[in-house]
C-alpha cells in the first residue's frame, strides 16, 4: 500500500446501530474508492495491538475493551490527500465538537463510541491497512 490511500474501521457503536450502509454511501459520495473491505470483530489482545500507540493514555483499556465488543467494518480507501481529507470528512475526535454533516457529528454516540476511525498519517495508514488486509485483498 502507498501513495493516496487511507485506512479506516466503522468502529461496533455505529455498526450496532445500523449505519454501516449510510457511512459506505457517504464515503463513496466523498469520492474515496473502496480498496479493501470485510465486517470483522477484533479480540482485545488484537484491539490493544492495533491501538499500541495509546498504551499509555488514561483511556487505553477502556478502549481495548470497546473495540472489541462488537463487529467492525475495516477498509483502505483511495483518494487525492486521502489521510486528510478522510479527517475533515469524519470530524472531530469528539463528536459535541465534530462539524457539522461530518460522520461523527452525525453518526456517533460519544468521545470513546465515535463511529468510525482515520489513519492520521500516510505511514500509519500502511501499517493499519496491512495489519486487516494481505496483499490479494488489496485492489
Ligand atoms: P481514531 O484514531 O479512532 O481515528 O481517532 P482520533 O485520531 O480522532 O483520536 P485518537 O486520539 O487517535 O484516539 C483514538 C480513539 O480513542 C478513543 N478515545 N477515547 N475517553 C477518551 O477521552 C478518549 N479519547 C479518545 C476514541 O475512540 C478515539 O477515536
Ligand atoms: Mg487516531
Amino acid at each position: 500500500m502507498s501513495g493516496n490511500k487511507t485506512f479506516t474501521m466503522i468502529k461496533p457503536d455505529a455498526v450496532a446501530d445500523g449505519h454501516s450502509g449510510a457511512i459506505i454511501k457517504m464515503i463513496e459520495e466523498a469520492g474515496f474508492r473502496i480498496v479493501s473491505m470485510k465486517k470483522t470483530v477484533l479480540t482485545p489482545e488484537r484491539a490493544g495491538q492495533f491501538y499500541e500507540v495509546h498504551k499509555e493514555r488514561p483511556f487505553y483499556a477502556d478502549l481495548c475493551k470497546y473495540m472489541s465488543s462488537g463487529p467492525i467494518v475495516p477498509m483502505i480507501l483511495e483518494k487525492e490527500n486521502a489521510v486528510a481529507d478522510f479527517r475533515t470528512l469524519i470530524g472531530a475526535t469528539n463528536p459535541a465538537n465534530a462539524e457539522e454533516g461530518t460522520i461523527r457529528k452525525l453518526y456517533a454516540r460519544s468521545i470513546e463510541a465515535n463511529a468510525i476511525h482515520g489513519s492520521d498519517s500516510d505511514e500509519n495508514a500502511a501499517i493499519e491497512g496491512n495489519f486487516f488486509f494481505s496483499a490479494t485483498e488489496q485492489f
